[in-house]
């Protein structure tokens, strides 16, 4: 992809930054600003910053000699240390403007653009397609068009994970404010809160221009729009399914000579997350549910959630159930720290669930679940699956999880054996509803819909009792959805 110029937008927006420093660093001598701690304000930086991503920002620094920048990839948190290029947007020699995409980078988390700080000419790539670039080492050197567009760089911080929490949860309830994901993202990015922006677009919706409006005003500078990709929004009154993933692309042929190369993105990180969760002893506990009545529930009320613009599968009874019986069993909500000395319970019931995206299985978390109702879980199911199939998932979404659902009959496994993902110490796997002769009451053969559900848990904090009383509530739950009704709030 061509390098884009964006000369003027370059200008304005660093006006903003600088004005927005000023702002946030009031009465701190400039000299202290490059030892400051990490504070949430600094991440604005990010709206100049050098990647774009739901969440925690990946960024870069800078290590300045004379007037090529050599760009750094930065410590990006949760433990990476190191990232796929995915593909390169410049090649050496192109010339580039601030805010112009350099690169597409994939962590185990998900895939990021990295774009320029700078205008000027790219001087040196450091790797290449494939290649794993190493946090902390040199991604990029860049050419500035003069020594003094080279600003002081600032480490980017993310914003505590509470605070994120807290402002996604209240995205998640406004349900009434539109705005597509990349505009939430925006609007999180740079901490500002939808409820107190002016959506512009049709019924309301807020568009990317009424957040960089409402930034500009807060500021006192204009703007202009950042390059970023937005996600198409779907229509509340006329939804669609979101898309399911493209069938999986023809697989290489090896043929006549064996293959050997080094493991690479999510391969690596899932050979290095596996081989961690399997040093937990496993317990597993297998059943299965007739789920007649909620197949019967859910075909009512699929019409006035679609009415909504939702999309009403089973999963979200699922995990609202999964959500009644952690508030019984809190162990199952809890994790181990690694001396094995401390259990933490958690407040949140952050439900993970396993998603088949275009980028490979991530795992998403619907977050407070027991602050949600079904619909709203399915509209975050909804949302979350619109990402995953853009390949757009960011580390907001995809961390902080507390226990996992699988569902592997959405694929049509019957079966499976879950792996914890630690440091959660449960992990559910659903199978395909089948259509199977059951005994009713009376000892009359019929025709009921069951699943198999299999758990695994920690047994170093679970034993075999408590996952079969949680699995026992679980399956009333579902077997009888209407009993769910006197535990929600
Ligand atoms: N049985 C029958 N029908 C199902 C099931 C099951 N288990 N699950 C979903 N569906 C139906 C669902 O109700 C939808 O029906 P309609 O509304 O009538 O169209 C339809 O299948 C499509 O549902 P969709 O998959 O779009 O949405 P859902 O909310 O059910 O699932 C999801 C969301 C994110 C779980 C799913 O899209 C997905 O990605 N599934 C794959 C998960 C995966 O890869 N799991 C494997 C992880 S590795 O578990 C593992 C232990 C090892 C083996």
């Amino acid at each position: 992809m061509a390098a884009m110029t964006r000369g003027s937008s370059a200008v304005f927006r660093r006006l903003l930054i600088q004005q927005y420093r000023r702002r946030c660093f009031q009465g701190r001598s400039h000299s202290a600003l490059g030892s400051l701690p990490a504070t949430p304000h600094r991440k604005l930086a990010t709206c100049g910053g050098s990647f774009r991503m739901l969440g925690r920002p990946l960024h870069t620094s800078a290590a300045r000699t004379g007037a090529v920048v050599q760009f750094k990839l930065s410590d990006i948190g949760e433990g990476i240390t190191e990232v796929t290029v995915k593909e390169w947007y410049v090649k050496e020699g192109d010339k580039v403007s601030q805010f112009d995409s350099i690169c597409e980078v994939q962590s185990d988390k998900a895939s990021v653009t990295i774009t320029s700080r700078y205008d000027g000419v790219i001087a040196k790539l450091y790797y290449r397609a494939d290649d794993v670039a190493l946090v902390g080492k040199p991604l990029v050197d860049i050419e500035t068009d003069s020594a003094s567009d080279v600003t002081q760089e600032e480490d980017v911080v993310e914003t505590p994970a509470m605070a994120r929490e807290e402002h996604t949860h209240q995205e998640i309830k406004g349900v009434k404010i539109q705005a597509t994901p990349a505009v939430r993202r925006l609007a999180m990015e740079n901490n500002i809160k939808l409820s107190e922006v002016l959506g512009s677009g049709k019924d309301g919706r807020i568009l990317k221009e009424d957040i960089l409006d409402f930034l500009a005003k807060q500021t006192g500078a204009i703007l202009p729009p950042s390059p970023f990709h937005e996600i198409p929004a779907r229509p509340l009154a006329a939804p669609s399914p979101a898309p399911r993933p493209p069938p999986v692309a023809p697989q290489r042929v090896f043929a006549g000579k064996d293959v050997t190369e080094p493991l690479k993105g999510f391969h690596k990180a899932m050979a290095k997350s596996m081989t961690a969760a399997l040093s937990i002893p496993h317990l597993g506990l297998c059943d299965q549910v007739d789920l007649s009545r909620l197949v019967a529930l859910r075909a009512e009320l699929k019409a006035d959630a679609q009415c909504r613009g939702i999309k009403l599968s089973f999963m979200p009874f699922f995990i609202k159930a999964t959500s009644l019986c952690l508030s019984h069993f809190p162990i199952l909500n809890a994790s181990l720290d690694e001396g094995c000395q401390n259990i933490t319970y958690k407040a949140s019931h952050n439900v993970g669930v396993a998603m088949d995206t275009s980028l490979g299985l991530l795992v998403p978390t619907v977050k407070n679940v027991q602050l949600l109702s079904i619909l709203e879980v399915a509209q975050e199911l909804n949302r979350l699956q619109a990402l995953g199939t853009a390949g757009q998932l960011g580390t907001a979404d995809l961390s902080g999880g507390t226990f996992s659902l699988s569902n592997i009959g959405s694929i049509g496994g019957t079966y499976a054996k879950p792996v914890i993902r630690p440091p959660e110490v449960a992990i559910g796997a659903l199978g395909k509803i089948q259509v199977l002769p059951r005994f009713d009451a009376s000892g009359h053969v019929i025709a009921a819909h069951v699943m198999n559900v299999s758990w695994s848990a920690d047994h170093r904090l679970v034993d075999g009792a408590t996952m079969c009383r949680f699995s026992n509530m679980w399956r009333d739950f579902l077997h009888n959805p209407a009993g769910m009704l006197l535990h929600l709030k």
